[in-house]
């Protein structure tokens, strides 16, 4: 009797404090839940804090000297490749500031790695990295490359900037055709294999020369290819496979509409500079055919809408990084993250090739990625980009779609199609067919949980790096009016732009 009374209490106080345990734990782990759902919101506010951030370094004052941006975690040099005036007024406008560029280590040699190269603004953006470049930390830049900046009160600027001896600086939106006698100059191609190819040489001033490789990208070459009635440019080459002549040209810029090598940029001021290896030169080859993807604006208005996404939904699009980072915290810190939503400006995105040339993947088959998430296999690294903005051009939630897969979806009438993705198919899209992500499918959308609302900017743009040579490139990007509320979005007042 007394055994079993015995065994009765321990039973009841084994019962009692498994209950208590489970108590305490349970409220441990809220408590706990809470404190490390804080700790990373004030990590993440302190990254998100400096992240695209800039600082002025070896200047006279704070507002001027080499250029260095923050990005994950690390302070990192501007290269000079493009460097120009539109540049330094996207700089300067974080102090209220206008200025000018500076070039070539102006302000001592670099000290950090490159984050940035091949940087091109329009001026107009809200922060340097807004604007188009390299992806971060791609560059081919020298110590002797920073670039750099004078920003001053509009009033100061300097009106006549061969005043301004003392430093190198960029000359403001001069056109080649207004610093050199354009009536006893002209462009040709040589040392290739046929009349489309080949480095390219100006005749200036009496003497035919080369143009210098450093900065020399498509958009240069579309110009050349142009200018001299080839077409289109197929590639453009930094190299020494055509031959060298001395360099008599260097710093020219171009958007990659120009009819003319003429009608670029020279951005540069006084003698040839042409940082990089020896004996390269800059060349070109040019084609008649290439594709042209032309995004569709209509239908990214019509189909942009919000939608509420429980995360146990999501988890293939968690493998491909199709969220915003907030999302992989929100795994690793609650335990029940699958219940958690997010929140997604999901859209149909559709480019027709209207070119007159297949467009092909950048990456050769063999390299392309099998994603078993998605069942298919991905050929281009970065096909599209989608980005939030706001008025001050921060980014404030970026599409992080990591690859597409590229077929015909739909074609105008008559044409056939060829392209699919499935059962490991030939990828690409046809002439006058249209590659189409519909707004239903996995990533397609850009996470803006963490974005509250107001006005912003939706961007939209494919092969934004200009990886696959197109005929014309200014309609490649939408920018978009983006009004969120907490109830719905609003796309609307698309216009066409270059990426
Ligand atoms: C756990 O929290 C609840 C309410 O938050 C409270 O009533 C209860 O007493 C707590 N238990 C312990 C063991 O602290
Ligand atoms: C720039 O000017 C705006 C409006 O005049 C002001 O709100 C902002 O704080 C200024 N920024 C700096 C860095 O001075
Ligand atoms: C052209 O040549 C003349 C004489 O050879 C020289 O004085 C002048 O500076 C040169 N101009 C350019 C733009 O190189
Ligand atoms: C080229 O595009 C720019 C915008 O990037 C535009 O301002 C300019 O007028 C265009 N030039 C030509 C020749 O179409
Ligand atoms: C594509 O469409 C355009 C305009 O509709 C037409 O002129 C062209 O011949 C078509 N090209 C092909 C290859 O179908
Ligand atoms: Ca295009």
């Amino acid at each position: 009797m007394l055994q079993i009374k015995y065994t009765m209490n321990l039973i009841v106080l084994i019962i009692l404090l498994i209950r208590t345990v489970k108590v305490v734990s349970k409220n441990v782990s809220e408590n706990e839940r809470a404190l490390r759902a804080e700790f990373v919101q004030k990590l993440l506010n302190k990254q998100n804090k400096f992240e695209g951030k800039i600082k002025l370094v070896g200047g006279s004052s704070k507002y001027e000297g080499n250029v260095y941006i923050y990005h994950a975690g690390r302070w990192g040099a501007v290269c000079d490749d493009n460097w120009d005036d539109e540049a330094a007024a996207v700089v300067c406008r974080s102090f209220n500031l206008s200025g000018i560029a500076t070039v070539g280590s102006q302000y001592g040699e670099a000290t950090e790695k490159f984050w940035l190269d091949d940087v091109i603004c329009q001026g107009d953006e809200p922060s340097l990295s807004k604007c188009v470049f390299n992806r971060w930390g791609s560059t081919d830049c020298d110590k002797d490359e920073v670039a750099g900046v004078i920003c001053m009160d509009e009033r100061q600027l300097p009106t006549n900037r061969k005043d301004q001896d003392s430093v190198q600086l960029v000359y403001k939106e001069e056109k080649l055709r207004d610093v050199i006698d354009i009536s006893m100059s002209k462009l040709r191609l040589t040392g290739g294999k046929n009349i489309r190819e080949g480095r390219v040489e100006i005749f200036l001033n009496g003497t035919w020369g080369s143009i210098c490789p450093d900065g020399w990208t498509v958009y240069e070459a579309s110009a050349v290819c142009r200018h001299l009635g080839l077409g289109y440019a197929e590639q453009a080459l930094q190299t020494y496979v055509f031959g060298f002549s001395n360099i008599i040209l260097s710093g020219v810029s171009c958007e990659g509409n120009e009819s003319t090598l003429f009608d670029c940029k020279h951005k540069q001021r006084g003698n040839v500079k042409c940082p990089g290896d020896i004996g390269h030169t800059a060349a070109v080859v040019c084609t008649h055919f290439l594709a042209d993807l032309v995004l569709d604006m209509t239908v990214i208005e019509r189909s942009a809408h919000l939608q509420d996404v429980m995360m146990y939904q999501l988890q293939c699009a968690m493998e491909e990084n199709c969220l915003s980072r907030t999302a992989y915290e929100v795994q690793k810190l609650i335990p029940d993250w699958q219940y958690e939503t997010r929140r997604l400006l999901r859209f149909t995105a559709s480019s027709l090739n209207a070119g007159n040339a297949e467009f092909r993947p950048y990456l050769p088959k063999h390299l392309w990625q099998w994603h078993l998430c998605h069942m298919h296999y991905h050929s281009m690294e970065v096909f599209a980009t989608f980005d939030v903005l706001d008025y001050n051009g921060l980014r404030v939630a970026e599409g992080h779609k990591a690859s597409f897969c590229l077929e015909d979806n739909t074609c105008m009438n008559g044409v056939q199609k060829q392209y699919s993705c499935k059962n490991y198919g030939d990828q690409g899209i046809s002439v006058n067919c249209s590659d189409v992500y519909m707004y239903n499918i996995d990533c397609q959308w850009v996470d803006v949980t963490d974005v509250g609302p107001g006005d912003y900017h939706f961007k939209v743009a494919v092969n934004p790096h200009a990886r696959v040579a197109e005929q014309n490139y200014h309609n490649n990007a939408a920018l978009c009016n983006l009004r969120l509320t907490s109830t719905y979005a609003l796309v609307y007042g698309c216009r066409h732009e270059r990426p």
